[in-house]
């Protein structure tokens, strides 16, 4: 591929960062609060807008309720235009209840099945209200024990409650649908995998679509063939991009396996999916508990940015002669030969030639936000995890 056309797919590219990763967070036995966090959504959606300012890509803010609540939607919604964001998809909690206890939309009582149907309509609402095109789900409904409930039972219980749901969404607007293969549930989790999450996508038709959490799967999982089947089926939704080591932990985007990341953002590159156009939204998901928030936020973007520039960098003739000839070694060092490319200086020129710092990170130490923030924002809201 030509530079100017790596620069095009480069400028093009968007990632939406989540709400929840600018407030404090921590794990079950700790949160440590950091100076300068969000009070409420609208500041979080003005450090959002930062890390727009510096990157340039990252134009959206995913919204999560009830962490997001506000009284009046429209003003949140022209705040962030002010800001130059927007308000992007909406993240539902039918987790962080007493009654859900047992589940939420699987839950064997049929009262709290309607609680949490009925938040997952409120949340439809709430995307009508702010102009977010997606609802995102994500269950923590699951069993401890074998026979604790009828797994079959629960799986018809979720068919119901996301039927019901995808019957409410407007022309425009999509469900996605997020998977995790264990936690809080141990013994077996109602949507596990990504074969769960697209059979009841593909039941529930086009407007649903399935989410990649990186951080959910078994370990040695390959995150680029679920990629690629799902592109091939177009039945991807959506990533909440973050590192784990061990099992889910939302660690930076990037930190713990920039290969794997780079070989994901190949299979979209390959699939055509990078632009906007395409429909996929490419979120983070993520907590900075030790580290400071906003730069994390800025490394974790940066970090998709390069995976994406090596996935672009990529000479696709070579690697498909090799492929066809069946030159193994050839056809991996074309893969590896971009891997292993250095374009932090490429991509500094490029935000040089817009106008932007080079370096965002350092921009953003310079700007002075940070000591503002530190000085006039006194107790800083919890993003919800971890309490
Ligand atoms: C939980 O493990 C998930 O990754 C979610 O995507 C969760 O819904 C999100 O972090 C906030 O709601
Ligand atoms: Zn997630
Ligand atoms: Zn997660």
């Amino acid at each position: 591929m030509s530079l100017d056309r790596i620069k095009a797919g480069l400028r093009a590219q968007r990632i939406e960062t989540p709400s929840w990763a600018y407030a404090n967070s921590g794990t079950r036995f700790k949160v440590f609060p950091q100076p300068g966090v969000p009070r409420d959504p609208f500041e979080k959606v003005a450090d959002a807008a930062v890390v727009h300012r510096l990157t340039g890509i990252a134009p959206t803010v995913s919204l999560h309720i009830p962490w997001d609540l506000v009284d009046d939607w429209t003003k949140l919604r022209e705040f962030a235009q002010e800001q130059s964001v927007a308000l992007g998809a909406i993240n539902a909690n039918v987790f962080q209840d007493e009654d859900y206890k047992l589940g939420s939309v699987t839950h064997p009582d049929p009262r709290v099945r309607r609680k949490a149907t009925d938040h997952l309509l409120d949340c439809v609402d709430v995307m009508d209200a702010t102009g977010s095109q997606d609802i995102k789900l994500w269950f923590s409904d699951g069993t401890n024990y074998p026979g604790q409930d009828d797994m079959r039972s629960r799986q018809d219980r979720l068919a119901e409650a996301l039927a019901e749901v995808y019957r409410r969404l407007g022309g425009d607007q999509r469900m996605l649908l997020e998977y995790k293969l264990f936690e809080p549930a141990f013994y077996a989790t109602d949507v596990p995998d990504w074969g769960t999450a697209y059979a009841h996508c593909l039941e529930l038709g086009p407007k649903a679509q399935v989410v990649i959490d990186t951080g959910h799967h078994a370990p040695g999982t390959n995150i680029e063939f679920i990629v690629a089947f799902l592109l091939r089926q177009r039945k991807l939704g959506a990533f909440d991009f973050n590192s784990r080591f061990y099992a889910d932990d939302d660690l930076m985007a990037g930190a713990a396996d920039p290969f794997q990341l780079f070989r994901i953002m190949y299979e979209i590159v390959r699939g055509g999916a990078l632009d906007p156009a395409y429909g996929i939204t490419f979120m983070l998901d993520q907590c900075h508990n030790i580290e400071a928030k906003i730069p994390a936020i800025l490394r974790s973007v940066l970090n998709i940015q390069e995976a994406t520039a090596k996935a672009l960098l990529v000479d696709r003739d070579v690697l498909g002669a090799a492929q066809q000839s069946g030159d193994v070694l050839a056809a991996n060092a074309a893969l590896m030969d971009a891997f292993n490319t250095d374009v932090r200086p490429m991509l500094a020129q490029l935000r040089a030639d817009d106008g932007r710092d080079p370096d965002p990170i350092a921009a953003y130490h310079r700007s002075g936000y940070f000591e503002r923030i530190s000085a006039d924002r006194t107790g800083g809201v919890q993003a919800g995890w971890g309490a």
